[in-house]
């Protein structure tokens, strides 16, 4: 039955329409009201939380009418939606973003600051919503943003963890992980209590014909978990556009609360099941490009594939369409392997529960999903063990079965001489026990594979899917660089430059066509221009001072060139090379007389970023970090020449602090395995420069800016293959630079050698793997490039002036532009301004 108003009682409806507030004393009326009757406040006890509440459900409530219809237009208008799956949407703080895309970011600050509050106090009440690892869940989250600017219809699909990633605390330089409670008060997601979903898990499988001969199969007797819609707004920039995020939780099957149990004395063990059930949707894991094949983790990977594929096809079948159109109708987009299980579930609907046959329904299939890539490390590939599939979902992997067997007869068929292959590209590895590859799944049942820079996009069509591409062809895989949206990214993190820009630009479109600040170009030699720019870059050092002052208890000089290194701890990302640096520097500086030092560049070398909790390599080089930083920083033979600091529990809300506050940062992984990289888009876009190897996005960063401003170092990834045999079968030795460093931490300079033992042996002993030794020389030798170049401000203006106005390119808004165009087949809708 349809649950609309009856025509005749429209009109009164209608007459009661909320309208959204536009000045800021309706602002100030809806947020006093918020205040005082739902949060149970009042003016004698409202403190910064509470006119946190009150203004984030004022704005809600805003959010929510564009939101409405937005939802409403998109059914109406049932053209072809995109729906993003991704584990992981690390969106961050929510208030301010809105703020600005609805353009009442004045009236909230003249509110507020009539209520007695300053608005920078109230924003920053707000829990970040960390519902992810770094850069995979931060790019979904700047891809909403984008999909909701651009008026796509697009749906964003989740699980709503309760625990998001872990809160990082320094204690005695070592890292120490704290549950984040995140959910205490949040006023940006709907719970949907009536949009709920049975999953299954466990059970068996039967096999039966009914009497026309028939052949059916059933998925049977397993456990149900509930999953519970909750909705988040999403939305866009300077447009009615309200898109929806919809995370879901778990929580036991209403048939499941054992009433038996519960009336037989067992209140507890009933209350264990339900608690069992709540645990998929617990906890996100922290690991970021890493697989640890846990139980639980599979589990949630279905759990929400499954729930989000029945809403989606539930949408679809309301429209009463033939099943041959749900790829004109449907776009799933896989971010990363995570959600694969989506691709045999949909083969599942469309053949046990739909009744179509195999093939019909696998080319439905393989048209409407496409995968991106975003590693091509081994270690974060994902593989799932068969007797694991077999015992949580032993539909599927018969399916899963079914699909790698029609594959290998098509390779057969087509590559009878290559024997070798089909082991090489069977979805199965034969290995014991044996895994499901799902990279290769991911592959096989989409119609287009994408990369996420082009250095990347190559190498997975010559490493990793080198077979696939003999198979299918070329035309299958595509690159898609990767982006941020400028509006958090610059507009919100950078107010000050966005006003700039503005001013010169002669307003904020370049918000919306982020090319348009190639027009800045025009402004490199404006000697105001210039002054304002630098004067901008030294306000927000001090605001990173600040801080640093306030968290660190560290005085550091604002006019020093901060060089910043903020990402997940990883290897690969060689946090190492950047501390040895640092400790290569400090070595310099305490050999220099007096006079020397005076010529010195004063530095700050800024660090922040989480390790994996089980991944000590990277907890090591964080104690490591925190030790020099005690000695460097203590040491009065340094003072200002050189402090080292630590910045705890890096998350969305510090990083737009410190992005705006960098003159340099570092973007120095290894050739070849940094798929692309986001930050160093977002520190560009901010006017500050980098160091980087020649590696992911800073290949085409380079390209877009010029070579002359930016600081290129390192191997090649061409060569990484060869460096690393060599280390392995020929004599190796230390660069004597970072040899010398070695000795100083033998020593015990920086705390017990010990402690960093493995650290260094994995590099003099273990075939230094990440090529820290190869590369420390032309490192050390650009920083030396770096402070000269700083020395003369003039000239790195102009480099830092260039920059910003060439990052155009790097716009999220692009991405999904040609995601839109090239992979999804999808065109905007634009909402229509008020039919009344
Ligand atoms: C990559 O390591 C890239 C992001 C977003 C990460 C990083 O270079 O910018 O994805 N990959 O594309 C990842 O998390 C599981 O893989």
């Amino acid at each position: 039955v349809e649950a609309s108003i009856p025509e005749p009682q429209r009109a009164a409806w209608r007459k009661f329409t909320p309208k959204p507030f536009v000045t800021s004393e309706e602002f100030e009326k809806e947020t006093v009201k918020h205040i005082e009757t739902t949060l149970a406040r009042s003016l004698y006890n409202c403190d910064e939380v509470a006119a946190y509440g009150g203004t984030a459900l004022a704005f809600r409530d805003r959010l929510i009418l564009d939101w409405n219809k937005t939802q409403q237009s998109q059914t109406f208008a049932d053209q072809k939606r995109i729906y993003y799956l991704s584990l992981e949407f690390l969106m961050g703080r929510a208030l301010d973003n809105a703020m600005l895309n609805v353009g009442q970011k004045d009236s909230a600050t003249k509110g507020l600051g009539d209520l007695g509050f300053r608005i920078e106090d109230i924003i920053s009440q707000e829990h970040d919503a960390a519902l992810g690892n770094g850069g995979l869940g931060r790019l979904a989250a700047c891809f909403l943003d984008s999909m909701a600017s651009l008026n796509y219809p697009a749906w964003g699909y989740g699980l709503r963890y309760r625990y998001g990633i872990f809160k990082q605390e320094i204690i005695d330089g070592y890292q120490v992980e704290v549950p984040d409670y995140w959910l205490d008060f949040n006023p940006w997601e709907f719970a949907r209590h009536d949009i709920t979903v049975d999953v299954q898990f466990y059970g068996q499988v039967n096999r039966w014909q009914d009497d026309e001969g028939k052949q059916h199969t059933t998925w049977e007797n397993g456990e149900t978990v509930q999953a519970v819609a909750f909705d988040v707004p999403v939305p866009g920039y300077e447009t009615q556009t309200c898109n929806n995020l919809r995370l879901w939780g778990s929580k036991a099957a209403s048939g499941e609360f054992d009433f038996q149990k519960f009336n037989s004395g067992e209140y507890e063990a009933s209350v264990a099941d339900q608690q069992r059930a709540e645990t998929i949707s617990a906890v996100l894991y922290p690991n970021d490009n890493l697989d640890r094949g846990k139980e639980l983790r599979l589990k949630q990977q279905y759990f929400w594939c499954a729930a989000s594929l029945y809403d989606i096809v539930r949408r679809f079948k309301k429209t009463k369409r033939s099943w041959k159109e749900f790829p004109n109708q449907v776009a799933i987009q896989l971010n990363d392997t995570h959600p694969t299980l989506a691709i045999p579930e949909l083969q599942r609907i469309l053949v046990d529960l739909e009744g179509l046959d195999w093939d019909e329904a696998w080319s439905i299939v393989q048209k409407t999903f496409g995968y991106t890539n975003h590693t091509v490390l081994p270690e974060a590939l994902e593989k799932w063990s068969v007797p694991l599939m077999q015992h949580l979902l032993p539909r599927h992997l018969q399916i899963i079965y079914d699909i790698n067997l029609n594959f290998l007869q098509y390779v057969e068929r087509n590559f009878p001489k290559d024997r070798d292959m089909l082991g090489r590209v069977s979805i199965i590895e034969e290995s014991t026990p044996k895994m499901v590859r799902m990279a290769y799944l991911a592959l096989i049942g989409s119609h287009k594979v994408n990369g996420v820079a082009e250095l990347h996009s190559d190498l997975i069509k010559t490493t990793i899917f080198k077979d696939f591409v003999k198979i299918y062809g070329p035309d299958k895989f595509t690159n898609v660089t990767n982006g941020i949206t400028p509006r958090r990214w610059l507009h919100q993190a950078n107010p000050k430059l966005s006003a700039l820009i503005a001013s010169k630009l002669g307003g904020h479109e370049f918000l919306k066509d982020l090319t348009l600040l190639g027009k800045l170009e025009a402004f490199v030699d404006d000697k105001e221009f210039r002054k304002e720019f630098r004067e901008i870059k030294y306000a927000n050092k001090v605001r990173l001072a600040k801080h640093i002052k306030e968290h660190n208890g560290v005085t550091v000089n604002p006019a020093a060139l901060f060089d910043v290194q903020v990402k997940r701890i990883h290897e690969y990302k060689r946090q190492q090379l950047n501390i040895f640096g640092v400790i290569h520097r400090y070595l310099q500086i305490k050999a220099m007389s007096a006079e020397e030092r005076k010529k010195l560049a004063p530095r700050v070398s800024i660090f922040g970023g989480k390790a994996a909790p089980g991944y000590w390599m990277a907890k090591t080089v964080i104690h490591l970090i925190n030790k020099v930083g005690d000695v460097v920083n203590n040491d009065s033979d340094v003072g200002d020449l050189l402090k080292v600091i630590f910045l705890e529990d890096y998350n969305v809300s510090k990083a737009e602090i410190i992005t705006p506050a960098s003159d340099i940062s570092e973007h120095i992984s290894t050739a070849g395995t940094e798929a692309s990289g986001t930050s160093n888009m977002k520190f560009c876009l901010n006017g500050g420069l980098i160091i980087g190897t020649c590696d992911g996005a800073n290949i085409e960063i380079t390209r877009e800016i010029g070579e002359e401003n930016i600081f290129l170092f390192g191997n090649l990834a061409e060569d990484v293959e060869d460096l690393r045999h060599a280390h392995l079968y020929n004599h190796y030795e230390l660069e004597p630079k970072l040899a010398k460093v070695f000795d100083e931490i033998h020593k015990g300079r920086f705390g017990d050698a010990g402690a960093f033992s493995a650290l260094l042996n994995g590099i003099v002993e273990h075939g230094d793997y990440y090529l820290v030794s190869d590369d420390f020389a032309s490192y050390v030798q650009t920083q030396e490039l770096i402070d000269e170049a700083y020395k003369d401000s003039e000239a790195w203006t102009t480099k830092a002036i260039l920059t910003v106005a060439r990052m155009g390119f790097f716009s999220s808004d692009r991405c999904i532009d040609e995601y839109a165009e090239s992979i999804w087949n999808i065109e905007p809708l634009v909402q229509k301004k008020e039919e009344a």
